[in-house]
């Protein structure tokens, strides 16, 4: 009950079968949770079918419809602490992030850091086969997030991410604002600004082979407004003061929570 791996999904059919069976084959004693959102394409029956291959290590929860992938790792946080994991990791299911690195950021949380971030953008870091444009928008990003919010990160809005259990336990989960790539920005920054480490481990990324990206420009449009909100929240809002949990645990508020479903996006 050491380390949880959380998955999202939605349409990851040519994928699920092949992420799971290669995080099983680190032999890591790693879990797994996959947070499906009703995808169209059958990714959950496939799921299902590996529970019984690995009964008590591989986990499902469905949502009924499409809610972003925000919102489906705060349901996955909350089922992770409930459970008393104490290393919980984020992944994408479409092989951008290589199952190989997960030992290293479960490391570097080992050693010290509340938060270790997989970084497309530090030395030793890279991106493979991403068109110019992708590069190009995330770069920016990177660069407009540490202009705005002066958070010392170089890929703040990278995906592949250990936290430790107190870190997510510190924070109050429900006061998370956005989904998309802001949701990834503003778990580091509300891990930053409530005192914790933010170690990032150098990591290669490749762009996915199969099945469909999820990206669209109302990820985009939540980033750019997303982080002059935190901004704005830090300043005059007592930022801190919000993002921090008044309940001892957030486990003990796990429940599955009325999310809107945001169909088409
Ligand atoms: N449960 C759930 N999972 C989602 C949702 N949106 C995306 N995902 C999953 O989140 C992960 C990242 O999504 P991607 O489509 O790869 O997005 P991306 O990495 O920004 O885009 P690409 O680089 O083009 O692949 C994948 O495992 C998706 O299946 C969602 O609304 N709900
Ligand atoms: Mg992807």
């Amino acid at each position: 009950m050491e380390k949880l791996v959380i998955i999202p999904t939605y349409n990851e059919k040519e994928n699920i079968e092949a992420i799971i069976n290669t995080v099983f084959l680190l032999l890591q004693q790693y879990h797994i949770l996959i947070i499906d959102d009703g995808s169209p394409d059958g990714t959950a029956n496939i799921v299902r079918s590996l529970i019984s291959i690995y009964p008590g290590q591989l986990f499902l929860e469905e949502r009924k419809g499409k809610s972003g992938l925000g919102t489906a790792y705060i349901h996955g946080f909350r089922w992770a602490l409930q459970r008393g994991y104490n290393f919980i990791f984020e992944m994408d299911a479409d092989f951008s992030h290589n199952p190989s690195d997960l030992q290293r950021l479960y490391e570097a949380c080992k050693n010290g850091a509340g938060v270790a971030v997989g970084s497309r953008y530090v030395k030793g870091g890279a991106v493979e086969n991403w068109p110019t444009n992708r590069i190009i928008l995330s770069k920016g990003a990177s660069l407009y997030s540490r202009m705005i919010t002066w958070m010392p990160v170089m890929d703040p809005t990278a995906g592949f991410v250990c936290y430790r259990r107190e870190v997510l336990e510190v924070i109050n989960l429900s006061g998370i604002n956005f989904v998309g790539y802001a949701f990834q920005i503003e778990m580091k920054f509300a891990a930053w600004k409530l005192g914790f480490t933010i170690k990032e481990v150098p990591i290669t990324f490749k762009d996915r082979k199969l099945g469909d990206s999820k990206m669209n420009k109302g990820i985009i449009k939540e980033g750019v407004l997303g982080v002059l909100k935190l901004r704005w929240m830090s300043l005059f809002k007592n930022y801190r003061n919000n993002v921090k949990n008044t309940f001892t645990d957030n486990s003990l508020s796990f429940q599955q929570a009325e999310i809107p479903v945001l169909e088409g996006k």
